[in-house]
């Protein structure tokens, strides 16, 4: 059995932090379970933009309001305490956190960990070529800003 306790992971390897969000990653690869489990927290005021290609992600709320976008079509729906949304078709979407938005993510197949080196290719501004540049250029200074 694992048992872990998330005062034990943050700061390590497994607490990765980014501009708009920290991931700490509770289950990964190589506990084999064959998914890997975040507590994810995405950070007020904030927005993401996310397109995970590889992975299914199921992303719960415990904490926070916010929303996610849906790109292109624009569709949204709100985010908060109790609310489940589920990637199952790799969908590209923006993230976005009124308060500090508390998530239990969940990934299949599990994150290993390396990702950790190439979080905005595996994560976020993956190339878009049905984009032109000015659009992608916009999005990216709204992520960094
Ligand atoms: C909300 C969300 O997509 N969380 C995913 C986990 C996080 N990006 C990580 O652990 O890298």
């Amino acid at each position: 059995m694992i048992v872990r306790r998330l005062k034990d992971i943050l700061d390590t390897s497994r607490d990765v932090k980014a501009k708009t969000w920290a991931s700490r990653r509770l289950l990964l690869r190589e506990d084999g379970m064959g998914f890997s489990m975040h507590h994810t927290v995405i950070y007020a005021g904030t927005q993401t933009h996310i397109w995970y290609q590889h992975h299914l992600e199921g992303v719960y709320c415990v904490e926070g309001v916010g929303s996610v976008e849906l790109i292109p079509s624009g569709e949204t729906f709100r985010i908060e305490p109790g609310t489940l949304y589920a990637l199952n078709k790799h969908d590209e979407h923006w993230l976005r956190a009124e308060t500090d938005l508390h998530l239990i993510c969940t990934f299949n197949p599990p994150l290993a960990g390396t990702e950790t080196h190439d979080e905005n290719g595996v994560y976020q501004l993956v190339p878009e070529p049905a984009r032109d540049e000015a659009t992608a250029a916009a999005e990216k200074a709204t992520v960094e800003s």
